[in-house]
């Protein structure tokens, strides 16, 4: 069985384009846009289902227009995207047949998905679709007692009646939709599964079980080459990507010893969701910095973007969008097609390196030396900035004796590159 599930893992090359590209804009959408408060605020105000059906009954984003998304995800410099079809919410943006919580039964009235990959794929972007394993609108989603948070406001309410087989069909007839209907689709983005426990009074198996194993082989079977990320926590199936959340893992994720192709996702804020009041919007800096660090560890970054409930993307969004694509118009060299080098990089600093070339990250500009360990003896054959292409002189040998009379710590082995005092 566990050798048979192994067959389900998408074949290493098939990610080549994936591992390329390094950027993608991650799209958290739905009707937690209209409060603003963050997209699990039905669940951490407990807002009941009657209370919640006045964001359904007030959705009409008239301001809808992916083109202008995805233009400035592409002028960004990113390749792909990912949008919550269905948040744990269950608010469905497309026209499904399975349910009418959605989208063409609100006001707006239109089906919001094909425009979406339309337009994204008319700027050339690939479109992969975020799923919510978790829905709290389903009357069939099993409620976890052991974790109430996850599942409030329906925690109180028991299991009896629920019929989790029921919830698992429904799940795969929809996947089975979104991977039917949209073309070829490049990432199914589960979220989220945990270890499956009992619970009390729940018809079907009597666990928490999405029936994973099926669910993967229906989309396997539709989408061959599709990448099918790690929360289904379906054990015994490799993952094709594994997703740290709000973090830069320490080292490369591994499985059973073995490197795993990742990718991180980020907020450009606090929240997935729109979330008008929220203030922790990253620095231009630590927007550049996450993705150097990313790429420089052999991962991806997926950045966010929440939309508000008229269908835009507010000026934060816009600035942050707008810092990448600055960055991105000189520097993506340093990002496409890179990964993580075998060189130790000096404090402060990250490489990223793609063949014979590497690019030197400086997130603390140093006073005018800089020594690159393991490049000496001629190991290195020019050097330039990104951002103008301007040589970068390095002392030559016949100095190094003069300068190591100092503090410069000048090894034999290390390449001490000249800076200009301020950083350009
Ligand atoms: C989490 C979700 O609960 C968040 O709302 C968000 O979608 C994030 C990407 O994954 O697990």
């Amino acid at each position: 069985m566990a050798s048979d599930l192994r067959s389900l893992a998408l074949p290493e090359e098939k990610k080549a384009w994936f591992t390329h590209d390094r950027l993608g804009m991650f799209v958290h959408w739905g009707l937690y846009a209209l409060p603003g408060r963050h997209e699990w605020i039905k669940n951490y105000e407990q807002i009941d289902d009657q209370n919640y059906q006045a964001y359904f009954d007030h959705f009409d984003p008239d301001l809808y227009d992916p083109a202008d998304w995805a233009r400035r995800a592409k002028a960004a410099g990113m390749k792909y995207v990912v949008l919550t079809t269905k948040h744990h919410e269950g608010f469905c943006l497309w026209d499904s047949k399975h349910t009418d919580y959605k989208v063409t039964n609100t006001p707006y009235g239109k089906d919001l998905l094909r425009p979406f990959v339309d337009a994204f794929r008319a700027e050339g972007l690939r479109v992969g679709f975020y799923y919510s394993l978790i829905d709290w609108h389903h009357p069939d989603f099993p409620v976890d007692p052991h974790h109430p948070q996850r599942n409030a406001p329906d925690a109180a309410k028991r299991n009896e009646g629920r019929d989790v087989t029921r919830y698992a069909a429904y799940m795969r007839d929809q996947v089975r939709e979104l991977l039917t209907d949209f073309g070829k689709i490049d990432v199914i983005w589960f979220d989220f599964s945990y270890p499956q426990r009992e619970l009390n009074g729940l018809k079907g198996k009597g666990h928490r079980d999405w029936e994973s194993e099926a669910l993967v082989r229906t989309v396997r079977e539709l989408q061959p080459d599709i990448i099918i990320n790690n929360r289904l926590d379906l054990a015994g199936l490799p993952p094709d990507i594994v997703t740290p959340e709000q973090y830069v893992p320490r080292a490369w994720p591994e499985r059973n010893g073995k490197r795993v192709t990742w990718e991180a996702c980020h907020t450009l804020s606090g929240s997935w969701g729109y979330h008008r009041d929220e203030a922790t919007w990253k620095s231009p800096e630590q927007l550049v910095q996450l993705l150097i660090d990313n790429v420089a560890m052999g991962g991806n970054l997926l950045m966010n973007v929440g939309p508000t409930a008229r269908g835009t993307l507010d000026h934060r969004a816009k600035a942050a969008l707008d810092v990448y694509a600055d960055w991105m118009t000189l520097n993506a060299r340093s990002i496409y097609g890179c990964t993580e080098s075998k060189l130790p990089a000096p404090r402060d600093c990250r490489y990223t390196q793609n063949g014979n070339r590497l690019y030197l990250h400086i997130f603390n500009w140093p006073f005018r030396h800089i020594h690159l360990d393991g490049l000496g003896g001629g190991k290195v054959e020019y050097a330039q900035f990104l951002h103008d292409g301007s040589e970068v002189k390095w002392l030559p040998p016949s100095e190094l004796t003069l300068w190591s009379n100092t503090e410069m710590e000048v090894r034999s082995d290390s390449l001490t590159l000249e800076l200009p005092v301020k950083k350009p």
